[in-house]
């Protein structure tokens, strides 16, 4: 055979529900990121020659796709023109009333199901088994089944499902990378996990995660996988990319605020956060950490900053403030500890009133007072959550 060239990817999830709440039409807007993203997908197929594509599963969310979201993707996948294959995911399982059985699709897609899990890409020296779900939830599935690797043909299992972790009682095809390499393929393309990995233990097995991350467990960047195979005397050599398709980012941030005395304090390091922020593309989670006496109120804070974000919110998960005063007459080592700090803070702030300018004075004090605090978590819960600037 010659070399071929494939595009592999995974849970699309077109029309995703995206239960969190963003403004307006926020959900029209991100379930239109997901269809830019897979249009990244097919581009990247034209652009390289691809000779065909792979989906490995949830291309749709079942319960909540639309009839226009399917013309769409028809158009799009006949567009490309290349043989597409998919197997279903458990999100859109091949059910009786599935897409997958009740939809005429494009000439240029194979769907792989139970009755018909085999390809060949004659032209190409292909074969292709395809292993997705037929229900929501499904256990450890039947490999024996799974058809003996073509001689000479170069062989892809497409698997969605739960690769080398948690086995007892998991619902989504628990396998582990040692039954897989058994089965003797030149290339398994996965799906099921969102996030991109390439470092299991079976070496030429690849999983591409979200095209376009859908909540704040998908941080970073998402995309797809360029292959480019070989097989020459029996033996597979395999060149993966992994592609940019994303177009927005989620960040999940801690900040803490323990030592910040005003609520402007407070407004000033928020701001300074966002900065390193793109509106256009980043969707955005702040967690306010530490111990504080200010009362903090999650909406008007997130009212003040949301701007031009898509989604931005700040959430309050602060504690009270340490009772310094109580603690001072405390008899134990919190107390000594507190006496202590407060003697030196004290020190600093006396300077401070002849030297009202001091930088370096200013910045011990800061240091002192936090010092203070996190003697005192750790005095009292035995860490630090801690969190860097
Ligand atoms: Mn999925």
């Amino acid at each position: 055979m010659g070399i071929i060239k494939f595009v592999h990817c995974a849970d699309v999830h077109l029309d995703a529900p995206f239960r969190e709440h963003g403004r307006g039409a926020y959900g029209d807007t991100r379930r239109k990121d997901i269809r830019d993203a897979f249009l990244n997908i097919l581009k990247k197929v034209k652009e390289e020659n691809a000779d065909f594509l792979l989906i490995t599963g949830d291309l749709y969310e079942h319960g909540s796709v639309t009839k226009g979201t399917m013309e769409w993707l028809h158009m799009v996948l006949s567009e490309t023109a290349v043989p597409i294959v998919i197997i279903p995911g458990n999100h859109d399982p091949y059910l009786l009333n599935s897409w997958y059985r009740n939809w005429q699709w494009p000439s240029n897609v194979t769907i792989l199901t139970p009755e018909n899990p085999n390809l060949v890409l004659e032209n190409l020296n292909v074969h292709i088994y395809g292993m997705g779900f037929s229900n929501f939830k499904e256990g450890k599935p039947d490999l024996s089944e799974i058809a003996k690797p073509k001689e000479d043909l170069f062989n892809i299992f497409m698997f969605h499902g739960t690769l080398d972790m948690d086995f007892s009682g998991n619902d989504y095809k628990p396998v582990t990378s040692g039954e897989l390499e058994a089965l003797g393929y030149d290339y398994y393309a996965l799906g099921h996990f969102h996030n991109s990995r390439n470092d299991y233990p079976l070496k030429n097995a690849y999983n591409p995660g979200s095209p376009e991350p859908l909540g704040f467990d998908e941080t970073g960047e998402h995309g797809a996988f360029l292959v480019t195979a070989e097989k020459v005397q029996g033996r597979a050599s395999l060149k993966v990319e992994r592609f940019n398709t994303s177009i927005r980012s989620y960040h999940d941030e801690d900040l803490n605020i323990t030592g910040l005395k005003t609520l402007e304090e407070v407004k000033m390091k928020i701001l300074a956060l966002l900065e390193r922020f793109n509106p256009e593309r980043d969707i955005i989670r702040i967690n306010l950490k530490g111990r504080t006496e200010l009362s903090l109120d999650e909406e008007i804070l997130t009212s003040l900053f949301e701007g031009n974000f898509l989604y931005m919110k700040i959430r309050n998960n602060t504690s009270k403030a340490f009772d310094i005063e109580s603690l001072e007459k405390d008899l134990s080592l919190k107390g000594a500890f507190v006496r202590e700090m407060k003697a030196r803070i004290q020190n600093v702030t006396d300077q401070l009133e002849q030297n009202p300018d001091n930088p370096d004075l200013k910045r011990e004090e800061k240091i002192l007072t936090l010092a203070l605090n996190y003697g005192l978590e750790v005095l009292q819960t035995g860490k630090i959550e801690w969190v860097s600037e």
